[in-house]
């Protein structure tokens, strides 16, 4: 042993194995955790707490007198800018829900996440740590009824109108979680702000550079783009690319873009007034008594005048707690000059500031600074779209208040998926296509009566358990829990883009859903195509587990409703389109190239679903033989359409001995250990049941003697699951 204290890294390893922990051993492991990250037990609220409920007993005109009185009651130990929080308080929540990626619909406000590591300590979230402390006393009051969640992205709302500014309005109904979220992908570097550019393929230099998916900053540590202009170069015309991209990646168009850009800087000023050196460790690294504080500046005071965050010092407008149409009188009424900021960064400033530009310094007296720009400010001047749009604005004040209000709101909303999830008093009329809007419910409900006629019918209609289990799970199985995206409600399958996916095509469901239709339409019952959708899957799980001697009801829950073909909004939805199911053993080639096991974790995390009911589900769909598309892969029985547990007794026995036939090892065949004759095929999603030690513990308890009525429990409930997660109207 040496004789040097261990670090805290070395202790902890002793208590949580960590650093030779299973993951240390085998990084290639299988995260299934994350299906597990939400444990119910986790919450201080207990299990049964329903945030709803708890924010129903909160007054929000108190909540909005109370935010709205913090801004300007200034403390000692933050000291606000100009004495408003404003500006501080709108960054804060642009960076809790600027996070938000349209392509996998992790990140956003929603769950609070901004509290845990890594983003509570992202270098670009500096400082935050104090805002979210000056709410403190606020969410002090009213505890469970506002989660941290809600109030982090409230407070910048509130702020806003503080200012002078009407907002578009303002749902509640963010739940917080409560430990880091450890499904998300942030990149592939281990450094913060590492500048080589690992992320990338090609260049701005070849005209080609792309940043991987789902990425959607330019930098490990960034909400977006690097502010200085691409890994510190103040070039705006490369800085307008870099945020074209990084904003269409939340999906923010051009104008979108430019509205929030012009619209936030309106307020609140950079800080960098003073070496970048003298700032400390981010708060997940900070000492015990800092109290999770970070990012200690020890320089002078290392508070308001001298704060340093971004590096940057200045502010954009010479009225920086006022809303008004200044930032763009600003820009355009000067000519700007690259120069550094007394921390070193790389900013721009007028070759000489114009009468009434002048800001007064936000807490010397007396003093006056010249107005900045971030070589990101500039490219909205400097790319010719985004010049148009800005000069477009500049001239129609209206048009920018109108455009910066909308596209706050869904900036502020996006991550919370359908409108039916927004709660309180200031949520507008208004129904905006980003929301998967679906229609009311109209009439009576169908009744008791009427959906046992209906099961009867289906399942007296020739159609097959195969193919209706395939139509309800092709209908559900696009959901998302991340930004509660897709889902069965709505029958979106049958309108664009969902009817013309590859997986759509060729499972051929479109004929099976006209099949429910012309059932629907010879009934008398007021049900939806979405809920006939549903219920076939229903009476398909029931058919297949009969033919297994099983009896069993699935329960279905009435009151989906259709959407048309004008409630979708069309590119956005493209990202729902499962271009690979494990569920289904469906995977486009070059789709990607993570293994298939992993793609399966991720959409049964997407579905919100348990190890134990994905594995259900996967061996039950198997022994149904709901292949997408010709080939048996998996199919590991002799009478496919019977809900048995013969994919796992198949699997796990040691009479058959499986090998790779491509070189990829994506597929696989499985022979008889005697007679070497072929037995089955299957593919890694397959397999990895058998493999993957988690896995196959399960996969025993499935496969042993009355293990196969457990298997269909999990079944079920994994099934009306996936069949409910858009539901909001139910739980
Ligand atoms: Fe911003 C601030 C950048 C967008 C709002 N910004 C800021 C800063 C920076 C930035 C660098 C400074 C920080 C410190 O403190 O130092 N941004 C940026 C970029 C972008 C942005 C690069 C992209 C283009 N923003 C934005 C948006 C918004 C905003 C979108 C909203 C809407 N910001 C803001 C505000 C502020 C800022 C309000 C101020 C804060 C204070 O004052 O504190």
């Amino acid at each position: 042993m040496s004789d040097q204290k261990p670090t805290h890294r070395e202790w902890g390893a002793r208590t949580t194995p960590r650093l030779q922990g299973n993951e240390h051993w085998w990084p290639d492991q299988l995260a299934l955790n994350v299906l597990h990250q939400k444990h119910p037990d986790a919450s201080p609220f207990g299990k049964d707490f329903s945030y709803a409920e708890s924010f129903a007993q909160l007054d929000v005109d108190e909540l909005s007198a109370d935010v709205d009185a913090l801004m300007t009651d200034s403390q000692d130990w933050w000291p606000a800018d100009w004495g408003h929080y404003g500006p501080f308080f709108i960054r804060m929540s642009w960076h809790a829900a600027g996070t938000y990626r349209a392509v996998d619909g992790r990140g956003g406000g929603g769950t609070g996440a901004q509290r845990f590591a890594p983003l509570n300590s992202w270098p670009d979230n500096g400082n935050l740590d104090k805002a979210r402390r000056l709410l403190w006393p606020i969410k002090k009051k009213y505890g469970e009824k506002i989660s941290w969640a809600d109030l982090l992205v409230f407070a910048g709302n509130r702020a806003l109108e503080t200012m002078g500014f009407r907002t578009f309005g303002f749902g509640f109904g963010r739940a917080d979680i409560w430990a880091p979220e450890d499904d998300i992908y942030w990149g592939p570097e281990t450094e913060w702000l590492a500048t080589g550019d690992e992320r990338y393929t090609g260049s701005f230099e070849d005209g080609n550079r792309v940043l991987d998916n789902p990425l959607a900053a330019v930098q490990m540590g960034l909400i977006y783009v690097n502010p200085e202009g691409p890994n510190g170069v103040p070039d705006a015309l490369k800085s307008a690319q870099d945020v074209r991209e990084t904003f269409a990646r939340m999906g923010m168009n051009d104008r979108e873009t430019v509205a929030l850009t012009v619209g936030g800087h309106t307020f609140g000023k950079m800080h960098g007034n003073g070496p970048a050196e003298a700032v400390g460790e981010a708060p997940e690294a900070a000492k015990i008594h800092e109290q999770g504080f970070g990012w200690a500046n020890k320089h002078e005071t290392g508070l308001g005048e001298y704060a340093v965050t971004s590096g940057l010092e200045g502010a954009w407008t010479p009225t920086p707690t006022k809303w008004d149409h200044s930032y763009l009188d600003t820009i355009f009424a000067h000519q700007w000059k690259v120069t550094k900021s007394p921390a070193g960064a790389s900013q721009w400033e007028p070759v000489e500031v114009r009468e009434g530009y002048w800001v007064p310094d936000a807490h010397v007296e007396g003093k006056k600074n010249p107005p900045v720009m971030s070589t990101a400010d500039m490219a909205m001047i400097t790319d010719p779209d985004y010049l148009a749009i800005a000069r477009e604005y500049h001239e129609k004040p209206n048009v920018l208040v109108d455009e910066f209000a909308c596209a706050w709101y869904k900036l502020l909303h996006r991550d919370m998926g359908p409108r039916a999830r927004y709660l309180g008093p200031q949520v507008p009329d208004e129904v905006l296509i980003w929301q998967d809007p679906v229609p009311e419910h109209e009439g009576p409900l169908v009744s008791d009566d009427q959906i046992a006629t209906l099961r009867r019918q289906i399942a007296e209609s020739g159609l097959t358990s195969r193919e209706l289990v395939s139509a309800a799970w092709a209908s559900a199985c696009t959901y998302r829990q991340t930004d509660h995206r897709g889902g069965a409600n709505g029958a979106r399958i049958r309108l664009e883009p969902q009817a013309g996916w590859d997986v759509n095509v060729r499972s051929g469901v479109a004929a099976v859903i006209d099949r429910l239709e012309q059932l629907r339409d010879a009934s008398d019952a007021n049900i939806s195509l979405a809920d006939m959708i549903v219920l076939g899957g229903s009476v398909g799980v029931e058919m297949a587990a009969k033919a297994a001697g099983h009896d069993i009801t699935v329960p279905f829950t009435p009151g989906r409703t259709d959407a048309t073909q004008e409630m979708i909004e069309v590119d956005t939805h493209a990202h729902l389109e499962p271009r690979h199911d494990a569920f289904r053993n469906y995977r486009q080639t070059q789709a990607t190239s993570i293994p298939a096991e992993h793609l399966m974790v991720d959409r049964a995390f997407m579905l919100d679903l348990s190890v134990p009911q994905m594995a259900a589900l996967l061996g039950g769909m198997r022994a149904i033989g709901v292949n997408v598309g010709e080939d048996n892969d998996g199919i590991l029985t002799g009478r496919p359409g019977q809900l048995s547990n013969d994919f796992f007794v198949n699997l796990v026995d040691m009479g058959t001995v499986w090998e790779p036939v491509d070189e990829a090892e994506d597929r696989f065949e499985g022979r008889d250990r005697a007679t070497g004759e072929t037995k089955w095929t299957a593919t890694r999603v397959d397999l990895v049941y058998g493999s993957n030690s988690q896995l196959r513990a399960i996969a025993e308890e499935y496969a042993a003697d009355g293990g196969e009525q457990r298997m269909i429990d999990r079944f079920v409930s994994g099934w009306v699951k996936v069949m409910e997660n858009d539901r909001f109207d139910l739980y």
